[in-house]
């Protein structure tokens, strides 16, 4: 008799223990569904709050060639704004000038072949920041249309295709700076210190001389030093240079034809964050000369 009531308390606790696993079961479904639905619905909000924020900054960027003929960084444009709180989220946005960098898609010409005065520029502004200049050759080879390495510096398939996971050269022009990683020399170090001087623009774009950083001034000549490319980034900085007069001495003929004063190309970061999830998106705009701005390019990163 214990012995059968023993058994039925057991069984009993089996129900009820398989009740609970499965209340537990259906409650969490209902929780994970929950959260699935409250993060698509973050992550559309912060889109949507993203895209906002890419509009009004096509709205700073037009309203920019209305008032200024020029592009520097004492503009409104270039002003980091603090981040803005509104109900429940914080949007976070930068504009920066991508025609202050080296376009990396200068180092190859329309017709195909390597620049060489484009490639003398590299390597200089690479020694600036002390990588191997020997990185320009090699760049000029992934992008280039053939695949015969460059001498005395270059990397084609034969190289790529040795590799632990084997790939090959694109051999066309570049459209997002991550494809560095890829490249012959490039490691996390370098990445790091080429990303703020390099840009992956159209081919043929001048660099803004009001914008550049001094290692992609001083890259425009050999003969000129860092102290004379900051002391001309200060000057740009304080209300961008009307003329490029102050380059004129400095600068030989041929890097003076690659200046500008103004810019077409910007890249505006944004972050947005809702609660604990953030969200990044980074859109290269493009402003033609009636002051329409569009959107190239648009990359998202979450965290
Ligand atoms: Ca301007
Ligand atoms: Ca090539």
């Amino acid at each position: 008799m214990r012995h059968q009531r023993g058994m039925a308390l057991i069984i009993g606790l089996m129900l009820v223990a398989m009740a609970t696993l499965v209340a537990v079961t259906l409650t969490f479904n209902l929780k994970l569904d929950q959260r699935r639905a409250q993060s698509l619905l973050t992550t559309q909000q912060s889109r949507q709050l993203a895209l906002a924020a890419e509009s009004w900054a096509a709205e700073i960027l037009r309203d920019d060639l209305n008032n200024s003929s020029t592009d520097h960084l004492g503009e409104e444009w270039a002003m980091q704004l603090p981040p803005v709180p509104a109900e429940g989220f914080l949007v976070q946005g930068l504009l920066e000038d991508m025609q202050g960098r080296f376009n990396l898609n200068n180092l190859v010409g329309p017709d195909g072949k390597v620049v060489p005065e484009q490639l003398a520029q590299f390597q200089r502004l690479l020694v600036a920041l002390q990588i191997d200049p020997r990185l320009a050759g090699i760049m000029g080879d992934w992008i280039d249309p053939d695949t015969q390495s460059g001498f005395p510096d270059g990397a084609e398939d034969d190289y790529y295709t040795g590799s632990d996971i084997p790939y090959r050269t694109p051999n066309t022009y570049i459209t997002a700076l991550t494809e560095l990683q890829a490249v012959q020399g490039v490691d996390d170090e370098v990445f790091r210190k080429l990303m703020p001087y390099v840009s992956t623009l159209p081919q043929g774009t001048q660099i803004n001389a009001n914008t550049a950083p001094p290692p992609v001034l001083q890259s425009l000549s050999e003969t000129m030093d860092i102290f004379q490319a900051e002391s001309l980034a200060a000057e740009a900085a304080e209300e961008g240079f009307p003329d490029l007069q102050a380059f004129q001495t400095i600068v030989e003929e041929d890097a003076l034809q690659t200046l500008t004063l103004s810019s077409d190309y910007f890249r505006l970061t944004v972050r947005v964050t809702i609660g604990t999830y953030s969200l990044t998106m980074y859109s290269l705009l493009f402003r033609d000369p009636a002051g329409q701005v569009r959107p190239l390019l648009r990359t998202f990163g979450s965290i």
